[in-house]
């Protein structure tokens, strides 16, 4: 069985990686589609060495395709311009963008983590924020083996995060020149805001991670905040979570559940300075986790350091193990 699929923001930093890992992981197609806006509507990418033109989003390029699997990495507002349209004609959405993860319609999935809640969609699938993401594989096996009743969140996000415009700020910034995306130069420098601020003080950076997270685990009570933080690098983001678990622990049984649990690497050992870094991690599919270590200052109180590719497991990646498990759950 082989599927139509439509990439949708197809040029971009997101929908250049779905083509990769599209062709790397073999996915079952029958035809692809590209879809941008008209900027770059005529313009060529190549999928498995055939020469594709990317066609301009609107419903008359849509209507005859017979589209199995939409994934989507447009931007929140052509998610919810185009999202139900895709639906109307038969497809499957996959989306990357904020527009629906909030929506207690939609399902918002980490494979590894509630995959099961796609049993529940009615079109639409949400792909959780990149940081958000590597954090919920990190947290899965505490919070099924121990509980968790507090998370502290600091993260430390690449440029490639914020499209290929974050990118070109980083390139350019080095040699002086003023930033187009960000509102501070990010060469030489770290920014403590990613998305704007809201009437709290949050970014919507940080009340995405923590609202996210509580949809993911089924789980209202989790006590959670962040600080979510751009860095000078450009694949990978890191971050540092701070655990209080609900339940006491040895730290040798976190390092054993660690070394067997799905979808994690663990890279840790301080005698020899190992430990997961961005530098090590761009292009890998898993989530790194590392500098485990008891926090004395709070009873059953945890430190990690999370490190994951932020383009792939944050953004593209999971969006296509959502499309693989439509198949092997036989939903399509
Ligand atoms: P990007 O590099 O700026 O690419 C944006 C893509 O969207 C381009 O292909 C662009 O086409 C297309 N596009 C823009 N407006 C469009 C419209 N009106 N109709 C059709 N296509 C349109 O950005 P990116 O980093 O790939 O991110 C794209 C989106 O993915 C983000 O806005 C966000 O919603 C989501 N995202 C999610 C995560 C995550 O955490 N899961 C991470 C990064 C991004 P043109 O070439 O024609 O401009
Ligand atoms: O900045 C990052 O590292 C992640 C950015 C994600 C992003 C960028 C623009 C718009 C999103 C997202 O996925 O939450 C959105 C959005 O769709 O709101």
């Amino acid at each position: 069985m082989s599927y139509n699929v439509a990439v949708v923001g197809a040029t971009g930093m997101v929908g250049r990686q779905f083509i990769s890992i599209l062709e790397e992981r073999n996915f079952p197609i029958n035809n692809i589609y590209f879809f941008s806006s008209s900027r770059s509507a005529g313009s060529i990418l190549k999928f498995k060495n055939t020469d594709i033109t990317v066609e301009e989003l609107n419903e008359d390029n849509i209507k005859n395709k017979k589209i199995d699997f939409a994934l989507f990495s447009a931007g929140g507002d052509t998610s919810l311009a185009f999202a139900k349209i895709f639906v109307k004609y038969g497809a499957i959405v996959i989306d990357n963008s904020s527009a629906f993860r909030m929506d207690p319609n939609v399902p918002l999935v980490v494979p590894e983590v509630n995959g099961d809640d796609i049993l529940n969609h009615k079109g639409i699938i949400a792909n959780p924020n990149c940081s958000t993401i590597q954090a919920m594989v990190a947290l899965k096996p505490l919070y099924d083996n121990y509980g968790i009743n507090r998370i502290i969140y600091s993260t430390y996000q690449a440029v490639s995060g914020a499209g290929m415009g974050g990118f070109k700020d980083l390139e350019e910034g080095v040699t002086g020149k003023a930033p187009q995306k960000f509102t501070s130069p990010i060469a030489f420098n770290v920014i403590p805001q990613i998305d704007s601020f809201l009437d709290n003080g949050y970014t919507k950076e940080e009340m995405k991670m923590i609202n996210e997270t509580k949809k993911i685990f089924h789980d209202d009570a989790l006590k959670i905040t962040a600080t979510t933080v751009r860095v000078p690098v450009y694949h990978g983001h890191s971050e540092s979570i701070n655990i209080e678990l609900k339940t006491s622990f040895n730290i040798e049984d976190i390092f054993n559940l660690y070394n067997s649990s799905n979808g994690i690497v663990l890279k840790d050992d301080i005698s020899n300075n190992i430990y997961p870094m961005p530098i090590d991690i761009a292009g890998k599919d898993e989530v790194y986790v590392g500098r485990i270590r008891r926090d004395f200052s709070l009873d059953n109180g945890l430190n990690i350091w999370v490190v994951a590719d932020n383009i792939r497991k944050g953004a593209a990646l999971n969006a296509i193990q959502i499309a693989e498990c439509f198949i092997e759950k036989k939903l399509i």
